[in-house]
């Protein structure tokens, strides 16, 4: 990226969470994104354990200078309609079972961030950091858990998300198919209502769905270039013997604390959908989208979330075959006019398909920028 390229002002709402630290990781390190605040909602765990690891993540992956200036705040801690719901089986218990490494949930340096912002709403801080963008500038806002805070913050602002928000990147749905339904996807299922506020907000969203996330696996030579980059050990090969049967020692305590987190969730995602190359680390692509869109493909489709269905609710309905064009009037107005993307148009650009040793590539790059400034590493020495 050219030093006269902008970066992209970033705020990150999420559930961390191991795939969210993930991300979490990138968009602090990678050169595109500006991250300027992040925000918890309920979801992997309780709110409590979401907006904490946040504050974790950042304090561990960041380097001092964005632990200190970069806000984490608490959002909401249950779904619109909903009943709360948690998934200890994936993440454990705080969120991020099994992570060696992070500061602890009652560091005070991980109580001192929470502290900072305590008693505002996470919405309002959204607001004031789209409202504090200069002219002709505007936020991107990822949301990696479910949908409440975004949909919250579309409702309260809508002059706010057409003038200063430039898209909305979530990862979230599929197209046919579920992973804590048949055919729902958890981040949408979680809160159907507020994923459906949001798609039709009048903002382009862009929303990365299993299809896509499930190509993106945590695999054996993935691992092995995380514990020792090629740089510190040039003769690395592509394909070495099984990194889980003999791992190599971590180059770095931050290379530890990823391996474990990655490896907490391949042996979750191993036991409940028998994934046995590797996890899919979700949330990260959006941060990756938001880095390299190129590496991406998708299409505009018109998508609704099931609210009701017997089976089905909180599944994303992608129509693929165009059977709604006739009612999609703002489309076949204006397709580029913020109000093409609400209602009555055509409201998702749907991610589907990723080119994944790029992926990987971006991931690693992020992890030598975070071995550089990470205070896990200055602890050690
Ligand atoms: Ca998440």
């Amino acid at each position: 990226m050219a030093a006269s390229e902008k970066k992209i002002p970033v705020w990150l709402d999420c559930d961390p969470g191991h795939d969210d630290a993930v991300a979490i990781l990138m968009a602090l390190q990678l050169p595109q994104i500006d991250l300027r605040g992040i925000s918890a909602v309920y979801g992997n765990a309780a709110l409590h354990n979401t907006s904490r690891n946040a504050a974790r993540c950042l304090i561990a992956f960041g380097s001092p200078e964005q632990a200190k200036s970069i806000p984490v705040y608490a959002g909401a801690e249950k779904p619109l309609i909903k009943l709360v719901r948690h998934d200890d089986e994936i993440h454990g218990e705080d969120g991020l079972g099994g992570v060696e490494g992070l500061p602890a949930a009652d560091d005070p340096a991980v109580v001192a961030k929470l502290d900072e912002t305590k008693g505002k709403p996470a919405v309002l801080a959204i607001a004031d950091a789209a409202r504090s963008l200069p002219d002709g500038e505007r936020l991107t806002l990822v949301a990696t858990g479910s949908m409440t805070n975004a949909a919250l913050f579309v409702s309260m602002f809508p002059d706010l998300v057409r003038d200063k928000i430039s898209q909305v990147v979530i990862m979230g749905g599929a197209e046919g198919r579920g992973n804590r339904s048949p055919v729902a996807e958890f981040n949408i299922l979680l809160d159907p209502h507020a994923a459906s506020i949001l798609f039709d907000a009048e903002v382009p969203v862009v929303m990365a769905p299993l299809n896509v996330t499930h190509t993106a696996l945590f695999r054996t030579h993935d691992h092995h270039k995380l514990l020792v980059p090629p740089s510190a050990l040039p003769s690395l090969p592509e394909t070495t013997p099984d990194a889980t049967a003999n791992p190599a020692k971590a180059h770095t305590p931050l290379r530890h604390t990823m391996s474990t987190l990655l490896t907490f969730f391949a042996s979750t995602y191993s036991a409940v959908f028998n994934f046995q190359d590797g996890p899919p680390v979700h949330d990260a692509l959006c941060i990756a989208y938001l880095a390299r869109p190129e590496i991406f493909q998708g299409k505009r489709y018109r998508v609704d979330v099931e609210l009701q269905g017997e089976h089905t609710t909180g599944t994303t309905v992608v129509d693929l075959w165009e059977y709604k064009k006739d009612e999609l009037t703002e489309f076949k107005k204006d397709p580029d006019s913020r109000a093409s993307w609400g209602r009555l148009g055509k409201n998702v650009f749907v991610l589907e398909e990723l080119d994944v040793p790029e992926f990987w590539k971006l991931f690693q790059q992020a992890v030598d920028s975070a071995d550089k400034v990470s205070p896990l590493n200055k602890k050690a020495s």
